[in-house]
């Protein structure tokens, strides 16, 4: 049996070379970072400053030591934090990278015409740069309204742009977590439970009988306590049953590893639902006193069957009966994984709502070992007075479509930035926060059309990603060592905080958000927003109602609450009103009927390659976070540039040899501007290639990033929108080889 040591080794508390099983991704060993410091120091020298982790959202509560000298040494998990046990992912102790990374935005930009029309960045003091946004924002709000000015944001920065803006009038915001992201999964477990799977998940993966992972590839995607248990599940000899047509690192630990053809996953999953319900398998006891539509659907799935399912999944009918078998003896310990990342083929919803209904009828909702229910600490509002209300917001930007999304769609935002587009709300200026969008956002083009569009382009960031290219103005966040910020509270087993402490002063001229916030606000005359001298009074005072202070969490980093909704998990025939129109688990989704769309999923088939093309899919490397991580001198050094990954028989029928230079081109004549490393491996499936996401960087003042690797963004034009909730669908998408240079020249990403 596979032991958890096996599976990955993540870095243990108080560890000084911290080892890493990661030979398996062909990385080289993880070298704990010594920054370039003269001479070693012990613990004894170092002060401890608590934080969470924000490489990437999982936030996982730490703490950065520092030397006397002032100078941040090393960052370790905090032993207190439930979320983490005293343990971070790669990523996280080579966090500190991110401080010291020298190509960081060192003072705010302003982009200045010259003469021969040519533009470049010069350097100018924050009164200058924060002056200059003031005045673009009055400009915005006389001429259009508040509203026209749009945010982009994404994570802690973007949520003190989220307050700015709201304070000004503007709620015309989207993340790329939602529509290009989880946003599928909310729309649909919402529709069938009445409640959100959260983040982090409420997946009772340490307990569970039976894990169920429907391509999420837990230990690439390294989202630590997750990692953990499913660590220990695998030592608690849990069955795993891993559905991806790529053998991930997860596949290689898994009991069944089911290398399903690319876009059918929705028909395997209907193929389960009919294996349960046909062989009486399904838990009666949960159906009959809390769901709604079993009729419906044992009548929609009659025909559903795993030779149905066979012909369209490549995975033979004895295996489909077999797995699921293997879920019902396990239930209702049996984690049906909801996945995050899941806008895959724009009926992303749809296979949600499958993966939800499936893990209605093992009755694993609100059960040990399979979802529990969530519970987070609520934090108190600052006293500040309400946001006006907006005369329109990203809800009308979409005039109607996607009635089931829950947050602004950023496609949408881009659509409203393009005049000719000619939406009733247009969008005319932006402002972005912690989102590399042209990284992050398929559909280059557009992208590049809204951003010429727009009159005005500020960006917060701490480092010269591709985004700051085409911002009028730049503004160096500080990273999240140097700066206060939000408590974090989200729901988990045991309601909990941690708290964010800088441990160093913000290097060069570098600000935190909240004060790049405040001090816009203060120039548009919004003082009662901003009523405090440091964002610290506002942690001091929320940390006061919740009963402890700053001066206590700073000792402990963070802190646990007793439950206040009652037990982690439902008792055995214990009565439970869902948040739906039928107050029950939506089998049959009544929203779904009223809304026009389908109230069960059916399986569609989507685009297949055409003849010498290949599906692109992507994913995540262990040691890197999206396009935030490619420059890190830590991460980087374990891993420098992505490869695709090609199969032998597709090798060999292009000549393709190990680590052979090609370049890839799509459906739409879309070339990637760097070449990309071939990887000859079993472990994908013939009609697919795969790479890791967050390469190939075109903008050269990274310069550790810049022309490494390829970036799959470029190679996504055709989006597969879900018409439910607006999710970009990047997975429909095919790409050939190219081994000669398709230009003779690259050109840098515009600045
Ligand atoms: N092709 C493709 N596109 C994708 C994905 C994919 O796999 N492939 N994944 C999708 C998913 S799941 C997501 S969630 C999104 C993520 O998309 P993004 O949120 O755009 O992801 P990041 O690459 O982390 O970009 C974060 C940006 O924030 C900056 N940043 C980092 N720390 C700070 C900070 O402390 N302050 C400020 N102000 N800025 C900071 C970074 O330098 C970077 O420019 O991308 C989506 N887009
Ligand atoms: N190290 C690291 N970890 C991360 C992140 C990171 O940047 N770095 N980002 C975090 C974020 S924001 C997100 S959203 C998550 C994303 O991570 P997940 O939600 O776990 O994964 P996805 O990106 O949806 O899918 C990637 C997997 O899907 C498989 N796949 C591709 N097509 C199909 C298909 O048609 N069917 C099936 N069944 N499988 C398919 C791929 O082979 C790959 O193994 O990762 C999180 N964790
Ligand atoms: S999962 Fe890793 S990168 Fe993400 S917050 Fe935790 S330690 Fe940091
Ligand atoms: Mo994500």
């Amino acid at each position: 049996m596979k032991t958890r040591r096996d599976f990955i080794k993540i870095s243990a508390v108080g560890t000084g070379a911290t080892v890493l099983g990661l030979s398996a991704f062909g990385a080289k060993k993880f070298k704990w970072f010594e920054p370039k410091i003269e001479g070693p120091v012990s613990d004894e020298d170092l002060t401890p400053y608590a934080t969470y982790c924000e490489v990437c959202f999982w936030k996982c509560g730490a703490w950065a030591y520092v030397d006397k000298q002032g100078r941040i040494r090393k960052i370790v998990g905090n032993q207190n934090d439930p979320h983490c046990n005293g343990r971070l992912c790669p990523r996280g102790t080579g966090g500190v990278g991110m401080y010291y990374d020298e190509d960081r935005l060192k003072t705010p930009l302003i982009r200045e015409k010259k003469a021969d029309g040519s533009q470049e960045f010069r350097e100018a003091s924050w009164e200058e740069a924060l002056d200059l946004v003031a005045s673009k924002m009055k400009e915005v709000k006389e001429k259009y309204g508040p509203e026209a000015f749009g945010l982009f944001n994404h994570g802690n920065p973007g949520g003190h742009l989220e307050h700015l803006m709201r304070a000004y009038g503007s709620e015309s915001n989207a993340e790329p977590a939602f529509a290009n992201c989880r946003g599928p999964r909310s729309s649909a477990y919402f529709a069938t439970f009445g409640a959100y799977i959260g983040s982090p998940e409420c997946t009772d993966i340490r307990d569970t009988g039976c894990l169920v992972l429907i391509g999420s590839h837990l230990g690439e995607n390294m989202h630590n306590s997750q990692v953990q248990e499913m660590s220990q599940a695998i030592d608690n000899g849990a069955t795993i049953i891993t559905v991806d047509p790529r053998f991930s690192t997860a596949a290689a630990h898994s009991t069944h590893w089911l290398p399903i053809k690319p876009a059918t996953d929705i028909a395997l999953l209907m193929a389960w639902i009919h294996v349960l319900i046909y062989e009486n398998l399904y838990n009666k006891a949960f159906v009959d006193q809390y769901t709604f539509g079993l009729d419906h659907l044992k009548e929609h799935v009659k025909n559903m069957t795993p030779e149905w399912a066979y012909g369209i999944t490549d995975i033979k009918p004895d295996v489909i009966r077999k797995t699921a078998r293997a879920m019902a003896g396990a239930a209702p310990a049996v984690v049906i994984h909801p996945g995050r990342h899941v806008v895959w083929y724009g009926d992303d919803t749809q296979r949600e709502r499958a993966m939800a209904i499936l893990t209605a009828l093992l009755g694993a909702w609100g059960k040990r070992g399979g979802l529990y229910i969530p519970e987070g600490v609520s934090v108190p509002k600052y006293p500040q007075p309400h946001y006006p209300e907006p005369e329109w917001t990203w809800k009308d930007i979409n005039e109607g479509k996607y009635p089931l999304a829950t947050m602004g769609i950023t496609t949408e935002l881009l659509k409203a930035s393009v005049p000719r587009l000619n939406y009733k709300h247009q969008v005319k200026a932006w402002f972005v926060g912690g989102t590399n969008l042209p990284l992050a956002m398929p559909d280059k083009k557009l992208f590049k059309e809204a951003a010429e569009a727009v009159e005005f382009i500020a960006v917060m960031d701490t480092m010269p990603m591709e985004i700051t290219g085409y911002a009028d103005v730049i503004l160096p966040e500080a990273t999240y060592l140097e700066r206060y910020d939000f408590i974090r509270s989200s729901p988990n087993r045991v309601p909990n905080i941690a708290v964010h402490v800088p441990a160093a002063e913000p290097k060069y001229d570098s600000k935190p958000g909240w004060w790049i916030a405040k001090q816009i606000g203060e120039r548009l005359g919004l003082h009662d927003y901003f009523n405090y001298d440091d964002f610290s009074e506002v942690v001091d005072w929320q940390l006061k109602q919740l009963g402890t202070s700053l001066e206590e969490m700073k000792k402990i980093g963070v802190k646990e609450y007793p439950r206040k909704s009652g037990p982690l998990y439902l008792g055995d025939g214990e009565e439970f009103k869902f948040n739906t129109s039928t107050g029950k688990v939506e089998l049959y989704s009544v929203d779904f009927a009223d809304e026009g769309f389908e109230a069960m999923p059916v399986y569609k088939a989507h685009p297949e390659p055409p003849q010498n093309f290949y599906r692109l899919i992507y994913g995540r490397a262990p040691m890197h976070t999206f396009s935030r991580t490619s420059n890190n001198p830590n991460l980087w050094d374990l891993m420098s540039e992505n490869a695709v990954w090609v199969n032998p028989k597709v090798a060999d029928l292009w000549a393709l040899k190990k680590d052979q230079e090609v370049w890839l081109k799509n459906q739409d004549g879309a070339v990637t501007s760097f070449p990309v490393k071939v990887r000859v491996t079993e472990r994908i499936r013939w009609d697919s290639v795969y790479m890791v996401h967050g390469f190939g960087h075109s903008d050269k003042k990274l310069s550790r990033a810049y022309g490494r690797g390829a970036s799959d963004e470029e190679l996504i034009t055709n989006i597969a929108v879900d018409p439910i909730m607006g999710g970009t669908g990047m997975r429909g998408n095919f790409i050939t080889f190219l081994k000669d240079n398709p230009a003779t020249e690259v050109k840098e990403d515009k600045a």
